[in-house]
C-alpha cells in the first residue's frame, strides 16, 4: 500500500550511521503560566509555560548543555528552582551537575539562570527531567527526555517511534502544594490529587467535558509507546482497550520482548512497549486508571478520567462509543517476568544493608502523626552545605555528616546489596537511585533472582520485602529516596556516597556551580522556599 510505504519510510531509524559526539544546547524558561490540563485554570511552574513541558530530545553520545532560565514570580508557589534529569547517568567526572539540592548542588533563585552539561555517554532510552526541589513538580515542571539510538538493537521490533508515541501520565492537583504540603505534615494524609492526566489532558468530576489526548496510529503499523509515569503520587494501571503491549525496555533498559494486557506504574518509572495497530480502525480507549489515596478524600477525583484514546488513521474524531473501563484487569505485567536483553550477572555482594522504613508516631500532634518517615529511624533533612561540598572538603565517612543526612558513604567499586524487608506498610514506595541503575534482585513479593535480573533505577519497596544491587564505580554523592514526592519531602531518602577519594580526584565543578550556593544562602527567605 502506497500510504503505508510512505509512513513507514519516514519513520525509518537511521541504521549503522556512526555519530560522532557532539553538544546540544537546549534552553528552558522556567516560567510561571496558567494552565488548565483538565479544565481548572490554575497558576503553575512550567518549563516554557507549558503542561508537561517541552520535550528534550537527544542522539546517543551527545552531550547537552541545558540553560535553564529561573524567571519565576509567583509567590504562591516556590519560586527557586533545580532540575534532575530522571535516570540520565552524567559522566562520573561531571556528577556535581545532576540538580539534586543539597546533595550535588544549591538550587538557583529567580533572576538567575544555570547551565546543566550532561555527558550521556552510552545511555539510551526513555528518561524525564523534572524540578527537585520540594514538590515543585507536582506544581508543573515536569516533561519526557528522549535519548534515541540510531542504531538501536530492538529497532526491528517497531515500524514507528516518533513525537506522538511519548506517552505521560501525571497526578494533578489544583492547589499549589506549599499549602499542601503544609497540611500533609500536620495530618499525615497525602492529599488527594484533583485528576489524573494522560498526555497533559484529563477530567475531574463536576469540571468541563474536555478533550481527551488521541493517540494517532495506522492500521498495520508497530508503535513504540514510551510510557513516562511523572507521578508525585499516584501509581497508574495502563492499558489499551482490544490491544496488547509488548514490554521492551524498563527504566532506559532494554529487556527481552514480554507482551501483557495491563502494566502498572509506579512514579518515576518508564515502560517502552510496542502496541501493533492490528485491529479493525476505530477509536480505542487508552486506560491510565490512577491509583493511590482514597478518592473519598477528594470529591474532585474520578481516578477513570485520566485517559486517552488510540485513534486509527480513517476512524471519526470522536470518543470511543465503548465504556471507560479500569482495564481487562488479566495478564497484567509481572516485573519478576521480564528478563534482560543483554543479561549481565550481579557480582557477589561486598556490602549488605537493610533499610527499614517506618512512619514515626508523634503522641503529642493531635492527629498522632507529625508525617515524618524514616530508613532505619533517621528522617532525612537536607543539610545546609551540600553533600558534595563537605566531600570535595575533605568529608570521606558517615561520621563527617550530621544523623539526619542519612548518609552512607562506600569505597569505590564494591558491590552494594539493599533489602527492604517486608512490612506491614500497604505503600509501595518506588525508591529511585539516582546516577545509577541496580539490578533487581528481587521485586516486592516475587522470588530472588540473582542470576540474570533486570535493571534499571526506580523500584516499589513494599510488603513483600525487595531488595536491589548495584556497584559503587560511579564515584559520587547519589540520593536515593522515595519518589512519592510527599514521602520524600517528609524524609524518606537517603543519600549513598560512592568513592570518596575518586571523587575528589575527579569532579572539577564549574565557577558558575561554585557561585550557587553562595547566591542561595543570600536570598530573601521568601525566595529560597
Ligand atoms: C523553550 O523556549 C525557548 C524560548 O522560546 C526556546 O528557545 C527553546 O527552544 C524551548 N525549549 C524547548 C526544549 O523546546
Ligand atoms: C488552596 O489552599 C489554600 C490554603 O489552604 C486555600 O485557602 C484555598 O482555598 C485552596 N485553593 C484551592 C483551589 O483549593
Ligand atoms: C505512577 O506512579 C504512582 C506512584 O507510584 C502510581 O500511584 C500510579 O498508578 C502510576 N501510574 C501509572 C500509569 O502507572
Ligand atoms: C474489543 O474487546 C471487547 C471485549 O473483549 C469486545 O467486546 C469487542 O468486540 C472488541 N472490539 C473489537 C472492535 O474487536
Ligand atoms: C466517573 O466518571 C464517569 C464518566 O463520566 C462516571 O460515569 C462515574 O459516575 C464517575 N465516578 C464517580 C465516582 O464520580
Ligand atoms: C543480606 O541481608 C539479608 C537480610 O537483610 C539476608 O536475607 C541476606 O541473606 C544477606 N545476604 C548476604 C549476601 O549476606
Ligand atoms: C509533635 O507534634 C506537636 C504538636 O503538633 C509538635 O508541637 C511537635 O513539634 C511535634 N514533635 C516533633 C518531634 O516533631
Ligand atoms: C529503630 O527503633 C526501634 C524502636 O525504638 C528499635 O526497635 C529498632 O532497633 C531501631 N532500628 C534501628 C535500625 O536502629
Ligand atoms: C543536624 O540536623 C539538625 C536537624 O536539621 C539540625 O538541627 C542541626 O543543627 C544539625 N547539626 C549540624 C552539626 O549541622
Ligand atoms: C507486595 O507483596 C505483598 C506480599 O505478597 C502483597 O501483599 C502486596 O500486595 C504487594 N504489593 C503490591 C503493590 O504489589
Ligand atoms: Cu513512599
Amino acid at each position: 500500500m502506497q500510504l503505508l510505504a510512505s509512513v513507514a519510510l519516514l519513520v525509518l531509524p537511521v541504521y549503522g550511521a556512526t555519530i560522532a559526539p557532539t553538544t546540544k544546547d537546549i534552553t528552558i524558561n522556567v516560567i510561571n503560566a496558567n494552565v488548565a490540563p483538565d479544565g481548572f485554570v490554575r497558576s503553575a511552574v512550567t518549563a516554557n509555560g507549558t503542561f508537561p513541558g517541552p520535550v528534550i530530545t537527544a542522539t546517543k553520545g551527545q552531550t547537552l548543555r541545558v540553560t535553564v532560565n529561573n524567571k519565576l514570580t509567583d509567590p504562591t508557589m516556590r519560586r527557586s528552582t533545580s532540575i534532575d534529569f530522571d535516570g540520565v547517568f552524567i559522566d562520573s567526572s561531571d556528577s556535581y551537575d545532576e540538580g539534586s539540592p543539597f546533595v550535588t548542588t544549591c538550587p538557583f533563585g529567580p533572576g538567575t539562570s544555570y547551565t546543566y552539561t550532561l555527558p550521556l555517554g552510552t545511555q539510551t532510552g526513555t528518561y524525564w527531567y523534572h524540578s527537585q526541589l520540594s514538590l515543585q513538580y507536582l506544581d508543573g515542571l515536569r516533561a519526557p527526555l528522549i535519548i534515541y539510538d540510531p542504531a538501536d538493537p530492538q529497532a526491528h521490533l517497531y515500524d514507528v517511534d516518533d513525537a506522538n508515541t511519548i506517552l505521560t501520565v501525571a497526578d494533578w492537583w489544583h492547589n499549589s502544594t506549599v499549602p499542601l504540603l503544609a497540611q500533609y505534615l500536620t495530618n499525615q494524609i497525602i492529599p488527594v490529587a484533583d485528576a489524573p492526566l494522560f498526555n497533559g489532558k484529563g477530567r475531574y468530576n463536576g469540571g468541563p467535558i474536555t478533550e481527551f489526548a488521541a493517540v494517532p496510529v495506522t492500521k498495520g503499523l508497530r508503535y513504540r509507546f514510551r510510557l513516562i509515569n511523572m507521578s508525585g503520587r499516584s501509581d497508574f494501571m495502563i492499558s489499551i482497550d482490544n490491544h496488547t503491549m509488548t514490554v521492551i525496555q524498563a527504566d532506559g533498559v532494554a529487556t527481552q520482548p514480554h507482551t501483557v494486557s495491563q502494566l502498572d506504574m509506579l512514579a518515576g518509572q518508564r515502560y517502552d512497549v510496542v502496541v501493533t495497530a492490528n485491529q479493525p480502525i476505530g477509536n480505542y480507549w487508552i486506560n491510565t486508571v490512577l491509583g493511590g489515596g482514597n478518592p473519598a478524600r477528594n470529591l474532585n477525583l474520578n481516578v477513570t478520567l485520566g485517559r486517552g484514546i488510540l485513534r486509527y488513521a480513517g476512524a471519526p474524531n470522536a470518543e470511543p462509543q465503548t465504556p471507560m473501563t479500569l482495564g481487562p484487569g488479566t495478564n497484567i505485567l509481572v516485573e519478576g517476568d521480564l528478563a534482560p536483553l543483554v543479561p549481565t550477572r550481579p557480582p557477589p555482594v561486598d556490602i549488605n544493608l537493610t533499610f527499614v522504613t517506618s512512619m514515626q508516631v508523634n503522641a503529642s500532634s493531635p492527629s498522632g502523626f507529625n508525617s515524618k518517615w524514616q530508613i532505619n529511624n533517621i528522617s532525612y533533612v537536607s543539610p545546609v552545605v551540600p553533600t558534595l561540598v563537605k566531600i570535595l572538603n575533605g568529608a570521606s565517612s558517615a561520621v563527617d555528616f550530621n544523623t539526619t543526612e542519612n548518609t552512607f558513604v562506600f569505597p569505590a567499586n564494591k558491590v552494594i546489596q539493599i533489602t527492604f524487608p517486608p512490612s506491614t506498610e500497604d505503600e509501595l514506595h518506588p525508591f529511585h537511585l539516582h546516577g545509577n541503575n541496580f539490578w533487581l534482585i528481587k521485586p516486592n513479593a516475587t522470588a530472588e533472582n540473582d542470576i540474570n535480573p533486570i535493571k534499571r533505577d526506580v523500584a516499589g519497596a513494599g510488603s513483600g520485602g525487595t531488595t536491589v544491587r548495584f556497584v559503587t564505580d560511579r564515584p559520587g554523592p547519589w540520593f536515593f529516596h522515595c519518589h512519592i514526592f510527599w514521602h520524600f519531602n517528609a524524609g524518606l531518602a537517603s543519600v549513598l556516597v560512592g568513592g570518596p577519594d575518586q571523587i575528589r580526584q575527579n569532579v572539577h565543578p564549574t565557577e558558575a556551580w561554585d557561585e550557587l550556593c553562595p547566591a542561595y544562602n543570600a536570598l530573601p527567605a521568601d525566595e529560597k522556599r
